[in-house]
């Protein structure tokens, strides 16, 4: 179908559905032109509880969705292609959660959002690249920390915080193609470019100091749009340029590499988002025990962020929240006592 009358019949069956379109900054362009919000995976998730469309559709990875799905139970959240997981999240199990904490009765777990919500379940809080350091300032500086999946997050917190974190030694393939040497090839021909880095990066270790900013995809969104640089060199997922290149038309952006690209995130097309408005496939759902559990520590995240993030969601009350440390109710929950 031509491409215009594709996007077209999308924006025909997302009002028939009463649906909202989340994309995430990896997406392809085109879906990133159809949806309504385009963010980094909180962002889409608080963007779906807000919003009072019938039917949410996902366009992300899998652990994205199953967050938004915890969020909105009475939503139908669906997705257009199931095989879009996350290979990092994938480097995780719940029961290697639980067996740590078997063996670290007073540790405190804390996982990267790219989890699944099982592991999610058995963890004591959650965070994004965007506020990994102040959530793991927040852990009393007795606790001893393990840190999942991600080893280069984890790294990036433990030099930012000082503090003494067990790192998971999961990696995301897309970032972890990016090369240092290229990347200093690159500064090279353009001085004047600012290089920002995503802290998923394989090359984080040894690059660190060389970037301007080590920052989420949102963080970079907002960067580029106030910096007074006119070029910049971008290491993450190349999804992300797009939406850089559409919102900042005056300004280069170069990928630190060509083969920065997650073929997960990739699974999605316009295409099968036609589909799936019209099929109202693949829904994705959490078991209520597991979300129960999961949200928790999603909560608890909220909670820290700063600037404070809405608490999203109250599984434990009909009213939202606040969660703290200590909270008698979400140790018995998630088990902390
Ligand atoms: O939270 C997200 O969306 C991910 C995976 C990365 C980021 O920095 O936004």
């Amino acid at each position: 179908m031509e491409q215009t009358m594709l996007a077209e019949q999308v924006l025909e069956w997302k009002g028939r559905r009463n649906a909202v379109i989340l994309a995430h900054n990896y997406q392809e362009g085109r879906i990133q032109d159809v949806a309504d919000f385009t963010g980094d995976s909180l962002k889409l998730a608080q963007f779906a509880v807000r919003t009072d469309a019938e039917v949410i559709l996902f366009c992300g990875v899998h652990f994205m969705a199953e967050t938004a799905a915890m969020l909105c139970p009475d939503r139908k959240v669906i997705v257009p292609d199931l095989a879009a997981g996350c290979s990092l999240a994938d480097m995780i199990m719940p029961g290697q959660v639980r067996k740590w904490k078997q063996q670290h009765r007073d540790g405190v777990a804390v996982c990267y959002i790219n989890t699944a919500a099982a592991v999610k379940a058995e963890c004591d809080y959650c965070c994004t690249s965007a506020n990994g350091e102040q959530v793991i300032n927040a852990i009393p500086a007795d606790k001893e920390i393990l840190f999942v999946p991600d080893f280069y997050l984890g790294s990036y917190l433990k030099a930012k915080t000082g503090r003494n974190i067990e790192l998971w030694k999961g990696y995301c393939p897309a970032h972890a193609v990016i090369d240092p040497a290229h990347i200093e090839k690159l500064q090279e021909q353009h001085p004047d470019a600012e290089f920002l880095m995503h802290p998923e990066c394989g090359c984080l270790t040894k690059q660190m100091d060389l970037a301007d900013k080590i920052l989420s995809t949102d963080g970079m969104m907002k960067h580029v749009k106030e910096s007074g640089s006119k070029r910049f060199i971008i290491a993450t997922e190349n999804g992300i340029l797009y939406r850089m290149r559409k919102e900042n038309p005056d300004k280069i952006f170069l990928p630190a590499s060509e083969h920065a690209t997650c073929s997960h995130m990739q699974q999605n097309t316009l295409e099968k988002v036609l589909r799936s408005l019209i099929t109202l496939e693949y829904p994705v759902t959490v078991e209520p025990a597991i979300a129960r559990r999961a949200i928790l520590c999603i909560e608890r995240m909220m909670e820290i962020s700063q600037p404070k993030a809405e608490v999203v969601h109250g599984w434990l009350d009909p009213e939202p929240h606040p969660v703290r440390w200590g909270d008698p109710v979400l140790a018995a929950a998630n088990d902390l006592s």
